[in-house]
């Protein structure tokens, strides 16, 4: 369990001031001129060294992605751009940074800008973030009047801009090249990788996307040390990681514990258990939407990390924890997030566009019950043919929640075809 003096996120509930005065009394914006002057090498080895990896849902290691950015300048500027674009379903925990938290995320840009010789960062968020976006610019005002931006920022000697650009409500724009086309005033559209951003990103130029959390945690790294970081969970799954669990808890919440804490104790200290106790759990999706679902057997010693939870074949991907009780549809609770994916698939690859609409439609017969047995296996084959054909992880994000589903429930979904079959035969009899 973290203790209240390991947490980063002191102020996650907005209890406390937001504002630069408060952020400073609570130990950010300290001795941030002192990190820049030890030079870019020096903070990447750090980042490095703490062992910190993506908070947006991939898990790449955050110093390994900086380290690609350009040494030598080729006479483009490099960008560092924050994907604030939270909008995988479940997940509200870089809201709660942005809302309640914001000088974390700001000091966090300058230091990450610095770090891979970045002009200026972006903060791509989300459009319907109206709230958060007001108190982030409140606090990139006050930066700027402090001196902690612009010219010389913090007394470092680095020139550094951050500007705040928001989204419009497309969930692919969350995607990291799809939102560099937003930010470039084009469609959100993704682009084919390679090129990866550090090679050509925002406007042909270097470009490294971090998640708000990925950055927001570096200043506190600086200050405490990589070994800190590093102590918490276990070998390559480390640090503190902000979890939002929501679904049949009886308190949900967004917490800050230990990467790596066992589910079971995650929901019980936190959250009051699952509504019912814990014999009532069904399932639980571990990471946002886009991960395939645990059966309530592997909950019991499920570990909340990147590697435990990839070797159960599904995935920490934002730590939004959605927890589903016995009385939950769970066919429908997939119909649901089916519908979703084909309604933000960008639609220019056919292995997406056109898969997303068969997985929805026939998810839609099997929450009726009107399909017969066999299309199980014709809908497991179309979520094969979708997922690793895309250009973009969206069709994977739209199989594997059924392929989930698939695996930990065929019983149920055969059930209820049986019954309905057989229900409809009884009537036929019945006229
Ligand atoms: C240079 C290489 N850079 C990889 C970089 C790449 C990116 C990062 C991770 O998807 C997942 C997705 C969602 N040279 C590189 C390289 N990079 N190889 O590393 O890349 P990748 O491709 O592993 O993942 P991704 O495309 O960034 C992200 C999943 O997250 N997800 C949901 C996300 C939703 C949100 C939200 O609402 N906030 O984040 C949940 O699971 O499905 O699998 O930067 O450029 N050789
Ligand atoms: Fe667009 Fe889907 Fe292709 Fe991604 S996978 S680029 S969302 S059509």
């Amino acid at each position: 369990m973290l203790k209240d003096e390991d947490r980063i996120f002191t102020n996650l509930y907005g209890m406390h001031d937001r504002s630069l005065a408060g952020a400073k009394k609570r130990g950010h914006w300290s001795g941030t001129a002192g990190f820049i002057k030890q030079g870019r090498d020096w903070i990447v080895e750090q980042v490095k060294a703490s062992g910190l990896r993506g908070r947006g849902g991939a898990g790449f290691p955050t110093g390994l992605k900086w380290s690609f950015m350009p040494k030598q300048s080729d006479g483009r500027p490099s960008y560092l751009v924050v994907n604030a674009d939270e909008s995988e379903p479940g997940t509200c925990k870089d809201r709660e940074i942005m809302r309640h938290d914001p000088h974390t995320l700001i000091e966090g840009c300058l230091i990450a800008g610095a770090a891979m010789g970045a002009v200026a960062a972006y903060i791509y968020i989300r459009g319907e973030y109206i709230r958060e976006r007001e108190a982030l610019q409140a606090a990139l005002d006050e930066a700027y009047d402090d001196g902690l931006l612009g010219k010389n920022a913090a007394g470092s000697g680095y020139d550094f801009d951050v500007y705040l650009h928001h989204g419009a409500g497309a969930y692919i724009c969350g995607e990291e090249t799809a939102l560099l086309e937003s930010l470039e005033g084009k469609k959100g559209m993704p682009r084919m990788k390679p090129p990866f951003p550090a090679g050509s990103g925002l406007y042909g130029c270097p470009t490294t996307v971090n998640n708000v959390e990925s950055i927001a945690v570096v200043p506190t790294i600086l200050r405490r040390g990589a070994d800190w970081f590093a102590s918490f969970g276990r070998p390559n799954n480390v640090g503190t990681k902000i979890f939002g669990i929501s679904g049949h808890v009886v308190h949900p919440c967004v917490v800050e514990e230990t990467m790596s804490i066992p589910l079971k104790e995650l929901l019980e200290r936190h959250c009051g258990g699952v509504r019912g106790g814990w014999k009532n759990l069904k399932a639980v999706i571990p990471g946002g939407s886009s991960v395939p679902m645990l059966t309530a057997a592997q909950c019991d010693d499920a570990i909340m990390d990147f590697d435990w939870l990839r070797e159960q074949r599904s995935g920490l991907g934002t730590a939004a924890v959605i927890v589903m009780d016995q009385q939950t549809d769970v066919i429908k609770a997939i119909w649901r997030l089916s519908k979703f994916y084909k309604h933000e698939s960008c639609g220019q690859c056919t292995p997406c566009r056109e898969g997303t609409g068969w997985m929805m439609r026939v998810m839609d017969r099997l929450v009726k019950g009107e399909a017969e047995v066999e299309e199980i296996d014709m809908l497991l084959s179309v979520t094969k043919q979708v997922e690793g054909h895309t250009i973009c992880a969206l069709g994977d994000a739209a199989a594997w929640p059924i392929q989930g589903l698939v695996r930990a429930f065929r019983d149920e979904i055969e059930d209820r075809l049986k019954a309905k079959k057989t229900g409809r035969m009884g009537a036929m009899a019945a006229e």
